[in-house]
């Protein structure tokens, strides 16, 4: 392992002002997208669809650090036959790639589940990094209710999280290290605040277990955040302070950067959210962006697979990127989203 390489891999994904486009929606969850906007989900609107987000200039050599991609879009070619992956790279943005293969139910834990992919997984980084990915995602879901989580889900998940990145670092790629409390329920932000502390003492208890170097990976958690049908909603500040204060007590400096999921919070909750956080700087460690569907919602919108709104995906994409990657330095304000419109 060359780990002087890996943090620069995994500090160029957190450099200031830029964040990661999270592209590695699964099959099943890219249909659900497409239909929302009534798209058949076929390879090659799939491939159309990434195609057009990675060709967006602006965005892609601007604001965009990394690009996570799906197994599919890795071995993909544009249109014209060039690589997808080549796409990435040309525009300066890193690829990476999602290993991890979905949920299972956890067996003795009725509602949890635990993150799948660890078989053959050494083999298949081996080949990823042969074709280009630097960096890979493994996600970890928890959800939050009545008598949940339980400590077997936290940690089998954080375990898993652990085999994961370790084996990531042996073949020489940065792993993003995903532990995502969830949004639904009726849960206040205290309640998220404490479920995912524990999370995160847990998940960096086992990396330090399975000697994961701090040095060479990117924590990517949720933020501190009332549940979708809590009646008390959090303000951004509140959000933001809570947040970074959890952060602080659960993630060591030597982690290069933080880069947020944004979990279902609408497009503009996400950016204030991030903006906040760097107003209570200085931070230990580089704070920003790994956003799926905060950043992609409005160019799906946009496109709505029709070859003629190409421009006008990307002119919505890169808008999105623009205001997160003032918001990873704090200079975001919501009149500049009011100019825009
Ligand atoms: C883009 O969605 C990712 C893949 O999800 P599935 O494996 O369920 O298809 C997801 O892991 C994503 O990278 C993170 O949740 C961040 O995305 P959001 O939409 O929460 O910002």
């Amino acid at each position: 392992m060359n780990l002087t390489e890996l943090n620069s891999t995994a500090t160029a994904m957190v450099a200031p002002g830029k964040g990661i486009l999270a592209a590695d929606e699964s099959s099943g969850t890219i249909k659900k997208r497409f239909d929302a906007i009534g798209v058949e989900s076929t390879e090659a609107n799939r491939r159309d669809y990434r195609e057009m987000l990675f060709r967006s200039k602006e965005a892609m050599s601007q604001y965009i650090s990394g690009v996570i991609l799906y197994d599919e879009t890795i071995w993909q070619d544009a249109k014209d036959g060039m690589p997808l992956i080549k796409l990435i790279e040309e525009s300066g943005a890193i690829p990476g790639i999602k290993v991890d293969e979905g949920t299972q139910a956890l067996p003795m834990c009725p509602g949890e589940l635990v993150t799948v992919g660890l078989d053959k997984l050494a083999e298949r980084l081996k080949k990823y990094y042969e074709r280009g990915a630097r960096f890979a995602k493994w996600r970890a879901v928890i959800d939050i209710g009545s008598g949940i989580p339980s400590i077997t889900a936290i940690s089998v998940n954080a375990h898993a999280l652990a085999r994961y990145a370790a084996l990531c670092q042996a073949a020489q790629i940065v792993p993003i290290v995903e532990p995502e409390v969830l949004m639904d329920g009726g849960h206040d932000i205290d309640r998220c605040f404490d479920v995912t502390q524990r999370v995160l003492n847990k998940t960096f208890q086992e990396l330090r277990v399975q000697r994961v170097a701090l040095e060479g990976m990117v924590l990517k958690p949720n933020m501190a955040v009332a549940g979708k049908k809590s009646p008390k909603k959090a303000s951004v500040e509140e959000v933001a302070e809570k947040t970074v204060r959890m952060l602080k007590a659960c993630v060591p400096a030597a982690v290069p950067g933080i880069a947020f999921l944004s979990g279902g919070q609408s497009d503009e909750e996400a950016t204030a959210h991030l903006n906040a956080m760097h107003k209570l700087g200085p931070l230990p460690w580089g704070l920003t962006f790994s956003y799926g569907r905060a950043l992609q919602a409005a160019p799906q919108k946009a496109w709505s697979g029709k070859a003629e709104n190409v421009a006008a995906g990307q002119r919505a994409f890169s808008h999105r990127a623009r205001m997160n990657g003032l918001a990873a330095k704090g200079e975001w304000a919501s009149s500049l989203e009011k100019k825009a419109a």
